[in-house]
């Protein structure tokens, strides 16, 4: 049986690693941001600050008790939307089906991914390397065949953890979970669970669809799924593309113009084969190029028309990478991409059918 691979990316303390990143002199100290000694409630702690058992959401007088050496920080929202766009873009490089759940957290999809690559733990531990290269900063990630399982994993080595529940794993992990660590379960559940003596996973298969459905409404369907392991909840990715793209680093620099125009074309082949599959279509091609010492250079071409055939995308590549193949420097990375593209929403007559 094939199974998806569904990865969980969740930052780590991150509003307080972002202020611990820009103020070198909070590194290593108890921080809260949000609140005063006074007043207001701690939005995210350091992982020093959990240590006295501060953490999200509580009233920060409560934590400056706890913790008297609690540094009170100022939040600095655009930083971190900006952080959160900075992971996103990794996320892209490896699949479309990224489904954010909020700033420091996303679904990823990598059944299919953009690279290829069969190890859906390989491609967590790319992920997790790329964010602290780009932001540094560190990520947990949860490894698993759907969204419920990733999303428990990534929690389960924290911080800059990697969790992976195998398919042959599922069931005896769920029987052994503590009810209060399934997604959704709150307090109140939770209380309920406990007066009907359910504990674990085991607990809840014991029950049926019916019994379920009677002690937690809806919720019970999904219960009763979810403790076997079972989540058919898809991935569902909510962004409105501005672009798509596809890049590839060399091990080897390509010297010669036979190489670097073969490898160009296997990458117009592709990204054509991509854009077909998806039905998109846009305006402009866009080519990157890197050079062994690093230095990057764009080149961009648009037609009139909206196209996304190889031969029309493979011409204008060719047109464009004609001035590098002159430098006869060598190629460390080669880009190609169509921008500018077909947005259904402008569309009058697709707007008017419904
Ligand atoms: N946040 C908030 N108020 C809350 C909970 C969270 O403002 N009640 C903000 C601050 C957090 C960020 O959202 O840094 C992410 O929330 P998480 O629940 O993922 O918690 P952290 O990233 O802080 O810690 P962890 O390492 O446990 O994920
Ligand atoms: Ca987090
Ligand atoms: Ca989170």
């Amino acid at each position: 049986m094939s199974h998806r691979k569904i990865i969980h990316i969740d930052m780590d303390a991150f509003f307080a690693s972002v202020e611990q990143r820009d103020h070198p002199e909070w590194q290593g100290k108890p921080i809260a941001v949000g609140g005063n000694k006074e007043r207001g409630v701690v939005a995210a702690a350091s992982y020093e600050a959990r240590k006295y058992g501060v953490h999200s959401a509580m009233p920060s007088r409560r934590a400056a008790q706890l913790c008297p050496d609690l540094i009170f920080v100022k939040h600095r929202f655009d930083v971190y939307k900006e952080v959160s766009l900075q992971i996103r873009d990794i996320f892209y490089q490896f699949t479309d089906l990224v489904e954010p759940l909020s700033l420091d957290e996303a679904y990823l999809d990598v059944t299919e991914n953009k690279y290829g690559y069969k190890s859906a733990i390989n491609m967590a531990m790319k992920i997790k390397k790329q964010i602290k290269e780009t932001t540094q900063l560190t990520a947990s990630a949860g490894v698993s065949i759907n969204k419920f399982l990733a999303k428990i994993a990534s929690d389960l080595d924290k911080p800059d953890g990697l969790y992976v529940i195998m398919p042959d794993e599922v069931e005896q992990f769920v029987e052994e979970l503590p009810v209060k660590k399934f997604y959704g379960v709150g307090k109140a559940t939770l209380a309920k669970m406990e007066r009907l003596n359910i504990h674990t996973g085991k607990d809840l298969k014991n029950l049926s669809k019916l019994e379920l459905a009677q002690h937690f409404g809806k919720f019970g369907t999904y219960l009763y799924d979810v403790c076997r392991g079972m989540d058919h909840r898809t991935v569902k990715p909510h962004r409105e593309r501005k672009s798509y793209s596809l890049e590839r680093t060399f091990d080897q620099d390509l010297e010669t113009r036979e190489n670097v125009l073969n490898t160009l074309h296997v990458l117009c082949n592709k990204l054509s084969e991509g854009l077909q599959k998806r039905s998109i279509k846009g305006k402009t091609v866009n080519l990157k190029v890197r050079y062994a010492d690093f230095t990057t250079m764009t080149r961009a071409k648009s037609l009139n028309g909206y196209f996304n055939d190889e031969d029309i995308i493979r011409n204008i590549c060719d047109e464009l990478i004609e001035e590098f193949l002159e430098s006869g420097n060598g190629i460390r990375l080669l880009g190609v991409g169509l921008s500018n593209l077909y947005d259904n929403d402008s569309d009058p007559q697709l707007k008017l059918k419904f």
